[in-house]
């Protein structure tokens, strides 16, 4: 049995849910209770605080856990980053007043700068040979430079609203973070094996996100020409239509190249282009 560790309610709650759902992990009792177990995969599920669970999976009472990078970075509990999963996307700045004429991060010199990310912070003056005074606190960070606490804070931002809500302005950004798969680093065998299981059905939801299949009409005179800009999982499938001279094509591209596929496939006089969503993808 493979024990994971995700948050019990907050901003990773949903979307950790939502990927084991969709790895085919079922499970029927919500986050009310502490833990559950999966139905059909050998999974004990343990909701709890994020900030708890680097310590509970390095000292094995889970095996596994999600949590923001943020989180096992300040944390730095000795357990191993296995995967990112692409969702929880935030970033640790600095931020500074509005009205701070900032220039680079030689202006933070001399200043007293609030945050709940000691421990990064800490490593990120080191770095950047800034002596900068370190107030800690755990919460409402945003609201020490409007109240005399500091001059600057440490904080997570992802739309940016909150600094700008509190006259803050993004000055440094320290961190880029999303959610992560962690792992102790003394798995057993059969732990292994399972989290390796666990590992493919993730991918194969990952890699189906950022892919579509497509389904094109091409003229035969350009088959050649659209089998290039459609390389496929290996090559695309091409099968004739019943008007004479015409081919349909499948094929699978990346959501990134997504739209410059598009026009040149329309110069190639491709018609018809279907795009559908993949569930699961198995390269
Ligand atoms: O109760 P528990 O301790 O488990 O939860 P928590 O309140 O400590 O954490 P939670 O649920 O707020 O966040 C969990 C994780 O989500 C974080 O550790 C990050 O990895 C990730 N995440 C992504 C964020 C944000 N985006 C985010 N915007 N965590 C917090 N914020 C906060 C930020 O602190 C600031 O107050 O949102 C505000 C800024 O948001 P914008 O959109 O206004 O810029
Ligand atoms: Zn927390």
């Amino acid at each position: 049995m493979l024990k994971i560790a995700i948050q019990k309610s907050g901003r990773l709650y949903e979307d950790s849910m939502k990927l084991l759902k969709e790895c085919g992990i079922q499970l029927n009792n919500g986050n009310k209770q502490l833990k559950t177990v999966a139905e059909n995969f050998p999974l004990e599920v343990f909701f709890l605080r994020d900030d708890d669970i680097p310590q509970y999976v390095f000292d094995s009472v889970a095996d596994i856990g999600i949590v923001g990078e943020n989180v096992l970075l300040e944390k730095n509990k000795d357990i191993n980053l296995v995967h990112r999963l692409g969702f929880g996307k935030c970033r640790l700045s600095i931020a500074v007043p509005k009205n701070f004429k900032y220039k680079s991060s030689e202006d933070l010199q001399g200043l007293k700068i609030a945050t709940s990310y000691a421990g990064i912070l800490k490593k990120y003056l080191k770095k950047n040979k800034i002596d900068a005074e370190i107030h800690e606190i755990s919460g409402s960070v945003e609201i020490a430079p409007g109240i005399g606490l500091a001059d600057a804070i440490c904080d997570l931002v992802s739309s940016g609203s909150t600094l700008f809500t509190n006259n803050l302005k993004e000055a440094e950004v320290i961190l880029k973070s999303e959610a992560v798969l962690a792992a102790n680093k003394n798995l057993s065998a059969e732990k292994k094996q399972l989290l390796e299981k666990l590992l493919m059905r993730i991918n194969a939801v990952r890699t189906a996100k950022n892919n579509k299949y497509i389904i094109l009409n091409a003229p035969n005179s350009q088959l050649k020409n659209i089998e290039a800009v459609l390389p496929g999982m290996k090559s695309p499938t091409v099968t004739p239509l019943a008007t004479e001279g015409w081919s349909s094509v499948q094929s699978v591209v990346n959501e990134n190249d997504f739209w410059e596929v598009i026009e040149k496939l329309k110069k190639f006089q491709a018609e018809g282009i279907l795009v559908l969503p993949i569930e699961k993808m198995i390269v």
